[in-house]
């Protein structure tokens, strides 16, 4: 990595207020960069008489495009089949990568080719691109367009932002408004982070404990006993921020105006840690009906074994917030939600390609001295130690989802097997999990931590990658070192360049200081592994992850997310930028310089949605 050194955080909020200021006809009007764009001279009209001209494949293209304009138009534009005429036509051309689609705007008019209804609808997004920010503010009669020329397809298929609600909670308003900005900016998946120790955020009708109870930031007061003032999580109960839940007909809209976007949102049910308000909502409806007589029926969704003794601390303190998957209620609990989740989706008309099972940071000693582990390991010989519970875990949640033709997806550890090597616990590939089935989504390449190359040995190993490496797409950890700056520390300083300068295929490239800001030693990467080809095909695309223990109420959540969202829209759409791949360093740092001024001018003339 000769670029080392290139990027620092003071660096950058100098060249912020020092950027070149590169004039206004000169700076390219859609973001993320298109594959192509050329302005072919001239301008075309927009105006309340102008029709959108759509096949029928993309009718609700046609119908977003309409209803978009009227925002400054005063109304709809009018959508008609009449293919004679100037006007904005949508039109179906086989042969255009999925997601891509050519935009031609012309004295003519405009024209707009896609294979898909997707890449017609980034066609729409380009064009909106190219009217003026000023134009959404002040309502006017007609927009002019500057004629050009544009071909693009985004380069990975998986294009995300992770957004936890569960630590702290974000109405409904806020999801809509992200939803939207994503969709300007061609991102396509949402991932949910909706349960955790601090509350579940999705009603789930036929386990109405889940909200009842575990919506509310209290039922964690009796929890966490060693939490220091200073952590972000934990019982917090003034914190207004703190409780909150989607209802079933509230989490459809938001469905039905994230699938009008071409946006999936995968629901992440965390699992087996970090589960505190699972668990304290099913204890919650045992306790009702023991009291009602019901014993039998009152075990059927538990998720703790009421005899287990083991002591454990979680990385976030808790003492008690992991699931016992030794029980058969947790299976039964599994499943009750995965139906409920898709009758949701199915009601609202939305994809549900995958959902999320959590998996990550499950503390030492878990489940050590319960009665039912003790139980399952004397009838399975092939559960030796806690350890392999979570193959076991993870087989049977796999196998639950797989026949209802729904793929798995986790954060890394999901992936990886712990078992005792010579009394260490040690993670090595689980080789039920790899190809088409599981997702994972790897955050851990910690500078100096060892294990950089995690994603990279993933992917090399055949699994599908989400790349959320936490030293460049965590939108949770400050922008830079200053007591003012508010966020986490413990991957790195985040500002927007690190989202902008993060390469895919090669991420050791950019790397320059560790956490603590300090220029890192380029021996770290000595021996890791780099991707092959294979692993290469395996990388399905970049997550961003606002991880929300410090992020309260929704001015903080822009704060966290804005401007860095389209360094991470950019990576994840277009291709390496030239300064990536330059081999001499001079020169690199001239493209990077010229590269980065202008993607800032770019973003101080956009309007944010
Ligand atoms: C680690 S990275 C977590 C989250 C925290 C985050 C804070 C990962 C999969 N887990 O539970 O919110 O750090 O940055």
């Amino acid at each position: 990595p000769s670029y080392a050194g290139l990027v620092t955080p003071e660096i950058v909020y100098d060249r912020n207020k020092t950027v070149t200021d590169i004039p206004a006809d000169q700076l390219p009007k859609i973001l993320p960069t298109p594959v192509s764009y050329t302005e072919t001279g001239g301008t075309f009209t927009i105006d309340g008489k102008t029709p959108v001209v759509a096949d029928g494949a993309f009718a609700k293209e046609a119908a977003y495009l309409a209803n978009s304009f009227s925002k400054i138009l005063g109304r709809p534009l009018t959508v008609s089949s009449d293919a004679a005429g100037t006007g904005i036509a949508l039109k179906k051309v086989d042969g255009i990568a999925p997601e891509g689609y050519e935009l031609k705007v012309s004295g003519q008019g405009v024209v707009i080719n896609a294979s898909t209804a997707a890449g017609a609808f980034y066609g729409i997004q380009s064009l909106t691109n190219l009217v003026s920010p000023a134009a959404w503010v002040k309502a006017e009669k007609s927009i002019k367009i500057t004629c050009v020329d544009v071909k693009d397809a985004p380069r990975f298929a998986h294009r995300a932002v992770m957004l936890d609600v569960a630590r702290n909670f974000q109405t409904q308003q806020q999801v809509i408004k992200l939803i939207e900005a994503m969709s300007l900016y061609k991102l396509n998946v949402l991932h949910l982070h909706l349960t955790d120790d601090e509350g579940w955020r999705i009603e789930i009708p036929s386990l109405p404990e889940l909200t009842s109870v575990a919506s509310k930031r209290g039922h964690t007061l009796d929890s966490k006993t060693h939490l220091p003032a200073s952590h972000g999580s934990g019982p917090d109960v003034n914190n207004p921020y703190g409780s909150g839940f989607y209802t079933k007909a509230e989490y459809i809209e938001i469905l039905k105006y994230a699938t009008d976007r071409h946006i999936i949102v995968i629901p992440e049910i965390e699992t087996p840690g970090h589960a505190r308000a699972s668990i304290k909502a099913m204890d919650a409806r045992y306790d009702r009906l023991v009291a009602e007589g019901k014993k039998d029926e009152a075990a059927k969704y538990l998720l703790r074994d009421l005899d287990d003794k083991s002591e454990y601390r979680s990385v976030q303190y808790w003492n008690d917030n992991v699931i016992n998957v030794s029980l058969p209620s947790t299976y039964t609990f599994v499943e009750r939600v995965v139906d409920d989740l898709i009758a949701i989706y199915k009601e609202a008309g939305a994809p549900l390609p995958g959902i999320h099972f959590g998996g990550d940071e499950v503390p030492p000693h878990v489940w050590e001295k319960s009665p039912a582990y003790l139980a399952l390991k004397a009838s399975h010989p092939e559960i030796q130690n806690t350890g392999d519970l979570w193959y076991y875990f993870y087989g049977r949640v796999n196998q639950i989802l797989k026949a209802k033709g729904i793929h798995l997806a986790g954060w890394e550890e999901m992936a990886l097997r712990k078992t005792k090597i010579d009394g260490n616990d040690t993670y090595v590939p689980n080789p039920d999990f790899t190809g088409e089935h599981l997702q994972a989504d790897v955050w851990n390449n910690v500078l100096g931590g060892g294990q950089e190359d995690l994603a990279y040995k993933l992917a090399n190993g055949g699994y599908k990658v989400v790349l959320t490496c936490v030293t460049n797409l965590y939108f949770d950890m400050a922008n830079y070192k200053s007591f003012d700056e508010p966020g986490y520390y413990w991957g790195a300083f985040l500002g927007i360049d690190k989202f902008y300068s993060f390469i895919p295929y090669d991420y050791f490239k950019n790397a320059d200081v560790d956490r603590n800001g300090a220029p890192i030693n380029q021996n770290i990467f000595l021996g890791k592994q780099r991707l092959t080809d294979y692993g290469k095909s395996n990388i399905i695309g970049l997550q961003g992850a606002l991880w929300a223990e410090t992020v309260k109420g929704p001015e903080r959540m822009d704060y966290m997310i804005f401007p860095r969202l389209f360094g991470l829209a950019e990576r994840a759409w277009a291709a390496d930028p030239a300064w990536a791949t330059e081999k001499d360093p001079i020169k690199a740092k001239q493209e990077y310089d010229l590269a980065w001024s202008t993607f800032l001018n770019v973003l101080g003339k956009r309007e944010l949605p």
